[in-house]
């Protein structure tokens, strides 16, 4: 497959170890009435993504390479909730509470499903995540082991939230880790670029940033062909 056009040097991109992993794409933090808008934030930057995102999944599904979807929810007893996570800010709606899309960041719930135009696909991974990072109480180390998968591509939301914290987690772990600059956001502009610039930073301490346009041409299945 080859290298991959990305910050601070081009990506060491092995087709047989690649995956995308698509973090937390929910309606709870992209639409009105979910846990995001419950926070204070202004949820539509969200929205603006999903065009990327779709093509990047779309790519990654065109080349024949794992596509995997993160969900940050609990079960319905809240056994997997602890009270710092619950009671932590002044949200008007708390974690469990019936919000208009159904009980918040509950498992099962219509406000918890990924974003209908990104839903995953018969045969792809979907991981229920109770922390912010997707390796915490989860069967992900477990399914990527499996797979053989070394390397991850990352999108979703929210940048230094989630996204940054399953990037660190992974990093640790020993995964090559990209993030994919359009298809992640953040409600505060300021610190998706902050942290766009603390992964890649010190020769991509936590890891690379690059462009969709120049993941999907370096994971083309013309290129993969070729290489
Ligand atoms: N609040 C916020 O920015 N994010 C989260 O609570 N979860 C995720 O990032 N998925």
């Amino acid at each position: 497959m080859g290298d991959i056009k990305a910050e601070p040097f081009a990506f060491p991109a092995i087709s047989e170890a690649l995956a995308l992993i698509v973090i937390d794409m929910q309606r709870d933090f992209a639409e009105p009435g979910g846990f995001g808008a419950s926070l204070g934030n202004d949820v539509s930057r969200i929205m603006k993504i999903v065009p990327d995102v779709k093509r990047l999944i779309e790519g990654f599904r065109a080349a024949g390479l794992p596509v995997i979807h993160t969900m940050e929810c609990h079960r319905p007893d809240l056994s997997d909730l602890p009270p710092a996570k619950r009671d932590r800010g002044n949200p008007s709606l708390r974690i469990g509470d019936e919000g208009p899309m159904g009980r918040i960041l509950i498992s099962g719930e219509r406000g918890t499903e990924i974003l209908s135009e990104l839903a995953p696909i018969d045969g792809e991974v979907v991981i229920e995540k109770p922390g912010k990072g997707a390796f915490y109480a989860t069967e992900l180390g477990d399914v990527l082991k499996a797979k053989g998968i070394r390397q991850l591509v990352f999108a979703g939301v929210t940048t230094e939230v989630c996204v940054q914290t399953t990037m660190r987690e992974a990093n640790d772990r020993g995964y090559e880790c990209l993030l994919a600059e359009e298809a992640t956001e953040s409600y505060f502009p300021e610190f998706k670029e902050a942290a766009m610039a603390m992964i890649r930073a010190q020769g991509a301490i936590v890891g690379w940033t690059a462009h969709v346009d120049d993941i999907l041409e370096g994971i083309s299945p013309k290129r993969i062909g070729h290489a």
